[in-house]
């Protein structure tokens, strides 16, 4: 089972990387009406709001504050994505979670924001988040309550609440799954999806029914992402067994529509160094929404370092939109891969183990002829780290780290 899914893995990356990659002979496994019908297959699912041409950036509320939100913490938080220079990086949606409103609804049947922590109200957040540049999220729940139960959801009343969402000039819903009726999902987040477009404002619409009835199969139609698991947590249990979740329904992605493995915890604190930075990376080449989770505004230098790396941003955004996978694992040395636009492959070695190892990819294995010539720039080290030819690369990782590989043709003059 496990060697038959690795071997499907392989051959579509390689399909994929023949398509983009044709800078190198090819291996002769490419059939391009093939990859042309399995593209306009799930591209019919495409949502048509315009939003989430790359998958999205920001910062969300929960996995650093849970229910602990107010006014004064959002704005700081958005004053310090501007002065860290994580804004101007791409990280530009402020989303509160769970908890910013009242117990109850209005006698009109209408959401509040709750007086006691946001008094001047979401509208006024939003024009504030907005004069710096940056967009505001929101979130509710497909059922009669939100996850806390501290607010009510919006089923039954998704068209009314889509337009308070938009009255108050929100950007970006995440809307969650916890105590609804029993009806399915598709049905539940679809009502939600056509209030969205009625609303004449664009508004990326996040699904969050935690991956229990493949949303990746259906989600597209009606949500630019759809998270596929349960919550993440700051451990190296979560991130990995998160990773290896989401990798399974790569070619469900694509611009506008995303996988989503849930919000960083880079930055909160439990796990290394090492481990954050497979984590950023492994999300980025997945495709992930970058949705920094941690305190922005106390965040220190080796925590913005991480998020701030450029180059690692530039593979999450990378126009090409195609989510990258694992193509092998072997006693916890894994090899990540994916196309990039410009001819281009990402390529991530990463140690899963306890101990120091050496791991190597064969050009080979990701589609590549062995004798072309590569440049391989290391985005952690900042540095071209080859330029000839080779049949591969081999580098020694720490335990629980990862090296991460751009591979571009030659320059032509
Ligand atoms: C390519 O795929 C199409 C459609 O699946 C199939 O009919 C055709 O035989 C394939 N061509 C090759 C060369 O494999
Ligand atoms: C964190 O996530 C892992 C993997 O999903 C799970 O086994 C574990 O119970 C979670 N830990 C906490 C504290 O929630
Ligand atoms: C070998 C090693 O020392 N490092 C870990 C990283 O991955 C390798 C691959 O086997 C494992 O053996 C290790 O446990």
């Amino acid at each position: 089972m496990k060697t038959h899914y690795a071997a499907t893995a392989t051959s579509t990356l390689l399909i994929l990387l023949l398509n983009a990659v044709d800078f190198l002979s090819t291996v002769g496994l490419a059939n391009y009406s093939s990859i042309n019908g399995d593209h306009k297959k799930y591209t019919q699912f495409l949502l048509a709001n315009g939003v989430a041409r790359t998958p999205p950036m920001g910062w969300n509320s929960w996995n650093h504050f849970q229910c602990n939100v107010d006014e004064g913490m959002v704005k700081s938080t958005a004053d310090a994505l501007v002065s860290t220079g994580l804004a101007a990086l791409g990280y530009r949606y402020v989303n509160i979670d769970d908890c910013w409103g009242e117990l109850e609804r209005d006698k009109k049947g209408n959401l509040r924001a709750k007086a006691s922590t946001f008094p001047s109200g979401i509208k006024a957040l939003a024009d504030y988040v907005h004069a710096k540049g940056l967009k505001l999220g929101i979130y509710s729940d497909a059922g009669f309550r939100t996850c806390s139960k501290k607010m009510p959801g919006s089923l039954d009343y998704e068209e009314q609440d889509a337009r308070t969402f938009a009255e108050w000039g929100v950007d970006y819903l995440k809307y969650d799954n916890c105590y609804h009726d029993g009806s399915k999902p598709h049905i539940r987040y679809a009502k939600m999806s056509s209030a969205l477009l009625k609303v004449g404002r664009p508004i990326l619409y996040s699904i969050c029914e935690w991956g229990q009835e493949d949303p990746a199969k259906w989600a597209g139609r009606y949500g630019n992402a759809w998270r596929t698991t349960g919550d993440i947590n700051d451990t190296w249990g979560s991130i990995t067994s998160i990773a290896d979740q989401n990798n399974i329904w790569g070619r469900y992605a694509g611009p506008g529509r995303w996988n989503d493995p849930d919000m960083l915890e880079v930055g909160n604190g439990a796990m290394t160094l090492e481990e954050y930075r497979s984590h950023f990376s492994i999300w980025a080449l997945m495709k992930a929404p970058l949705l920094i989770g941690c305190d922005v505004r106390a965040a220190g230098t080796s925590t913005l370092r991480i998020l701030g790396n450029k180059e690692v941003i530039k593979v999450n955004q990378d126009p090409l939109g195609v989510q990258g996978r694992k193509i092998r694992s072997n006693a916890g040395l894994e090899i990540w891969a994916g196309p990039l636009a410009g001819k281009r492959a990402v390529v991530v070695l990463w140690n899963r183990s306890k101990s120091e190892a050496s791991i190597s990819v064969r050009w080979k294995e990701i589609g590549l002829s062995p004798n072309t010539p590569v440049i391989v720039r290391d985005l952690w080290a900042h540095k071209f780290v080859s330029m000839g030819k080779q049949y591969g690369i081999t580098a020694r990782v720490a335990p629980h780290a990862c090296k991460m590989y751009i591979l571009s043709p030659p320059k032509t003059k």
